[in-house]
């Protein structure tokens, strides 16, 4: 039997990527098509995303699948979550903002005035973070919530750009805080108590549905020959991510899935939204199959991207991450006091090197002296809130963890990988490094029938578990040698 290929984009918020997958029952295999940059980009009144920047290089990086692989039977989208465009007619009124622009905090203040956290909670199930689209939404001046006629999420966007045609996809709907728990329709009574218009939400979509068809010129612009489809995917990246964990045993499993961000949780079938769990800030997205993440979003690699970055804008030359790593293996663990890495002040980009030293300094507490210093406490801060985070899911639902699972960029991460098996006392099992574009193609398999069905996220992370590298990490004592 021949492998079915599809395309997935999927879209970080530092970078992006065009891959084909290939499958059938017994195969799965990625190649990556094309990589770009996501930069945002400082605009007078807030940090926005080079929206239509990032929507060329989606085209490129189709074209180019599409050469690689004439047959190619669909396309799927997904992307970080929360961000969106509001939209009249076919034009889009202005760039998204970043998540990162600080506009939220006033957002946040205009929603709590009229509905606390804690009931909103019971609601929408989700963890208190700034930049949840209900916060963000309440934001924007009344003549642009006037003048529009949808807002639409950066996948869905993307999505709408491809085919015309304007849904919400459900996982990535659950990020905006508008969705009611366990309802497959939009809070109305929610959105009229924010004053936000009705019509802005479009008709919701599920993963494995099919959006529509590659519209005519984009089509010819990408060299597709026949009619392509797009189907709808976990269009939130992390739900897409989770879909492809391999675990073999999910009562037992958590996982990690550590990009930009690092999302702790377990995968559950009903929502846990006890005021402990909200006061944990365990949140309860909607995951593909109508499955719950409850989750804790931890800062993740952003606080060592960000430290590379500035670095970078400090002395002018290239820092190579690698050997910072290294450097930073050899620092002695005890030397290195933990800080909050989910502290609000690392959360805007800048310069994080003199923020944490900063941090230190605030509690009398001595600082990271060096470049790979300052990667070890960070490294071990990490561990440290991925460690806190497991225990606090197993706790919260009355499961025992035996395994993490650690997926995305992060898994490549050996001192990471490491100093989580020893801080949290359990086995870490790290891959696939592209879990997400793995859990995209996985999808669109399923809706084009190169796997069954009927195959349920069981019997597709079996095939996760058979086909790609994993590697893992036993917990070892702190003072133990790192393994290379
Ligand atoms: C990860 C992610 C995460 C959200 C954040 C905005 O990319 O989608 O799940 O909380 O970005």
């Amino acid at each position: 039997m021949i492998a079915a290929s599809v395309v997935a984009v999927d879209l970080g918020a530092t970078s992006g990527r065009v891959v084909l997958g290939h499958v059938d029952t017994n195969r799965l295999g990625l190649d990556l098509v094309h990589r770009f940059a996501n930069t945002p980009v400082p605009v007078w009144d807030g940090l926005r995303w080079n929206i239509l920047g990032l929507y060329g290089e989606v085209l490129t990086g189709i074209r180019d699948a599409l050469s690689r692989e004439p047959g190619a039977r669909s396309i799927g989208v997904d992307s970080w979550a929360v961000d969106y465009a509001l939209i009249r007619g076919d034009r889009v009124l202005g760039n998204p903002f970043h998540y990162r622009d600080t506009r939220t905090a006033r957002g946040v203040d205009r929603v709590h005035a009229r509905i606390p956290h804690s009931e909103l909670y019971r609601r929408n199930g989700l963890q208190y973070l700034p930049f949840t689209t209900a916060y963000q939404l309440a934001t924007e001046p009344q003549e642009m919530l006037g003048l529009a006629d949808r807002m639409l999420l950066i996948p869905d966007l993307i999505g709408y750009w491809l085919t015309g045609r304007q849904r919400a996809e459900i996982t990535n709907a659950s990020t905006t805080g508008l969705l009611p728990l366990g309802a497959d329709e939009w809070d109305r009574d929610l959105l009229e108590r924010l004053g936000i218009p009705t019509h802005l939400t479009p008709p919701l979509i599920a993963p494995g549905e099919t959006l529509g068809a590659l519209a005519g010129d984009t089509a010819a612009h990408v060299g597709a020959t026949g009619e392509l489809p797009v189907v709808a995917v976990g269009s939130h990246d992390t739900a897409s991510a989770v879909v492809a964990i391999p675990m073999t045993d999910p009562a037992t499993a958590a996982y990690i899935s550590c990009g930009t961000w690092g999302l702790v949780g377990l995968e559950l079938e009903r929502p846990v939204v006890t005021d402990t769990a909200r006061e944990a800030g365990f949140t309860n997205e909607r995951g593909v199959d109508g499955r719950t993440r409850f989750l804790h979003n931890v800062m993740g690699l952003w606080l060592l991207s960000e430290s590379v970055r500035q670095w970078e804008r400090e002395s002018g030359r290239q820092v190579q991450l690698s050997e910072l790593l290294a450097c930073a293996a050899l620092v002695p663990a005890d030397r290195t006091a933990v800080f909050d890495v989910d502290d609000p002040a690392f959360a805007a980009p800048g310069d994080i090197p003199a923020r944490i030293a900063a941090w230190y300094a605030d509690r009398d507490l001595p600082a990271p002296a060096s470049r790979p210093e300052f990667v070890r406490a960070i490294i071990e801060s990490l561990a440290d809130a991925f460690a806190r985070g497991i225990a606090a899911a197993a706790d919260l639902t009355g499961r025992t963890v035996a395994t993490i699972h650690l997926v995305g960029g992060g898994s490549l991460n050996t001192l990471l990988c490491q100093r989580t098996a020893g801080r949290a006392g359990i086995p870490v099992i790290a891959g696939p490094v592209e879990a997400t574009a793995l859990g995209n193609v996985l999808i669109q398999a399923r809706a084009i029938g190169a796997v069954p069905a009927d195959a349920d996220l069981e019997s597709l992370r079996g095939l996760v578990a058979a086909t790609q590298p994993q590697r893992q990490y036993l917990p070892q004592p702190q003072h133990a040698r790192l393994t290379s």
